[in-house]
């Protein structure tokens, strides 16, 4: 899709859309609404009227399967793990699609602000949570930065708490975050490094920004492979950075890379659900020198906060497709499907279906899980089920823990493994290393006497198969998880 617009239209014909039409306010109430929603399962919602703004306000876009479906322009029956399927199918085959530049009317520069009329006030910010350190302004947004060095264009969602009228808080330095590396690159020869953030465009910027695609790979080109078509973009004249043509906002200035200009920041209710290791702390920020907007701009918000919002499903999504590569690409055999379950916040947690062929063979799997770039960290549970049960398949994976595994035998303690900080299962000051589970809920291939499964009669299941839609279902039968009909 193009824009928001088209991805809003989309989701509203699907019924995956409410308006609300009565006055919200920005402090509190939109997050408390969305998270509500969000925790029930319901739709995206558009905010129509916002207390002291006449710019409404999206929230709720990505927290369920079937949102993410329209997002990837896919069938609304597909679930995260046949989406993750196609998505490392790209990852896989480096089907890249790099965005173009376009000249002439752009709709973000419908109205460019600069100068003294610039005030980011003028966005209406949520407080989404009462412990939160302010109003943030990026929850949805990509920030845009260049590697000095390479000309690698980055696009990364890091939350900015909005700070005075014309700085935004720009939370990228993390260590392995790839604006953070700019940061670093950039620091060689000055203190000032040249910023955009967004937000608009159709959803699939948010899943690509806040997706761990490698360094130096660019993010725009993914977003391309995943909507089929590449992204409009056009040089600004202030930065020389690629701007999205289609953005409903674009903030754009320069970040003073002196820790001595670092301001107050957070905290903001982080993705496991509780406050921790991106707590208040002195940040860098966004100097806004200029901001364009589209003709009647669409604000959109995320919550982050507990499982399961929009943060989590993202995660799954782009974890589950990347972890899926990465196995493959490590010739592991007998792979079937992948899932990182975003109740489990999409990331602390993997389930491998394989086909297993040694008696050690699931353990193998758990360990190059375990090994492998985007499972080495953070994740301390992985879980191998066989082959008849797709990773996806819960009540499949609760019956393998329940009748094909053995706790004595079938599992195995990591006690060093690398965490992430935001774990809140580890103690605050002793986070540098924690512990991880591999479970092995496969059926022994080496018993000579298995137990007897119950089993359908595979004429009677084929035939039954085709007459599917005879006997009244509206769809043909198919689980989840498993490969898609072609
Ligand atoms: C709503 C939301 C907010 C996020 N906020 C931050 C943040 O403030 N700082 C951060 O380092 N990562 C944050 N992330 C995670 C990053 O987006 C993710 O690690 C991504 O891979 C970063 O891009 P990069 O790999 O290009 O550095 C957030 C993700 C989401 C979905
Ligand atoms: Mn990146």
């Amino acid at each position: 899709m193009k824009d928001l617009r088209e991805w809003i239209a989309a989701c509203e014909s699907e019924g995956e859309l409410k308006r609300v039409k009565p006055e919200v306010d920005w402090e509190l109430e939109i997050g408390h609404i969305a998270t509500l929603n969000e925790r029930a399962g319901g739709p995206a919602l558009l905010f129509e009227k916002v207390k002291g703004y006449d710019i409404p306000v999206l929230a709720s876009t990505l927290s369920t399967a079937k949102r993410l479906a329209i997002t990837c322009g896919r069938p609304t029956s597909y679930t995260i793990c046949d989406l993750a399927r196609e998505w490392k199918d790209v990852i896989r085959q480096n089907k890249l699609v790099p965005p173009v530049e376009i000249r002439g009317e752009i709709p973000v520069m419908y109205d460019v602000i600069e100068g003294d009329k610039v005030n980011v006030y003028d966005i209406p910010s949520p407080r989404l949570y009462p412990q939160d350190g302010g109003r943030y302004l990026a929850l949805a947004c990509n920030f845009i930065t260049r590697d000095p060095e390479t000309g690698w264009v980055n696009l990364g969602t890091y939350r900015g708490m909005v700070m005075d009228e014309k700085a935004v808080g720009a939370n990228m330095m993390g260590k392995a975050k790839h604006g953070r590396i700019h940061i670093d690159k950039t620091l060689k020869t000055g203190t000032k490094m040249s910023a955009a953030l967004y937000c608009g465009c159709d959803m699939s910027h948010l899943v690509v920004g806040s997706t761990m695609v490698p360094a130096q790979q660019d993010e725009y080109s993914v977003i391309g492979a995943m909507i089929g078509e590449p992204v409009e973009v056009f040089t600004s004249d202030l930065t020389g950075l690629p701007l999205p043509a289609h953005a409903e906002f674009i903030l754009e200035g320069e970040i003073d890379l002196d820790p001595a200009s670092f301001r107050p920041e957070g905290p903001l209710g982080e993705y496991v659900g509780y406050y921790g290791a991106s707590g208040e702390g002195t940040r860098p920020w966004l100097n806004v020198k200029r901001i364009y907007r589209r003709k009647d701009p669409i604000f959109v918000i995320s919550t982050v906060g507990r499982p399961v919002g929009d943060a989590h499903m993202i995660n799954s999504i782009g974890r589950t497709a990347y972890l899926w590569a990465d196995l493959e690409t490590m010739k592991v055999p007998g792979i079937q499907s992948v899932y990182c379950p975003p109740e489990a916040a999409g990331r602390f947690w993997a389930i491998v279906s394989a086909k297993i062929t040694h008696p050690a063979g699931a353990e193998r799997v758990a360990e190059a899980v375990s090994c492998s770039p985007t499972g080495h960290f953070g994740m301390k549970g992985i879980i191998v089920v066989d082959a008849d049960v797709p990773a996806d398949d819960m009540a499949g994976v609760w019956w393998s823990l329940a009748c094909r595994y053995d706790p004595g035998n079938d599992t195995q303690i990591i006690n060093k493994m690398r965490p992430t900080p935001f774990d809140p299962a580890l103690p605050a000051g002793a986070k540098a290393v924690g512990s991880k589970i591999l479970i092995d809920a496969t059926t022994p291939v080496e018993w000579e006497k298995k137990p007897r499964l119950v089993e359908l009669d595979e004429t009677t299941t084929k035939t039954v198969l085709e007459r599917w839609l005879d006997y009244g279902f509206d769809e043909p039968y198919r689980l989840s998880g498993q490969a898609l009909p072609k």
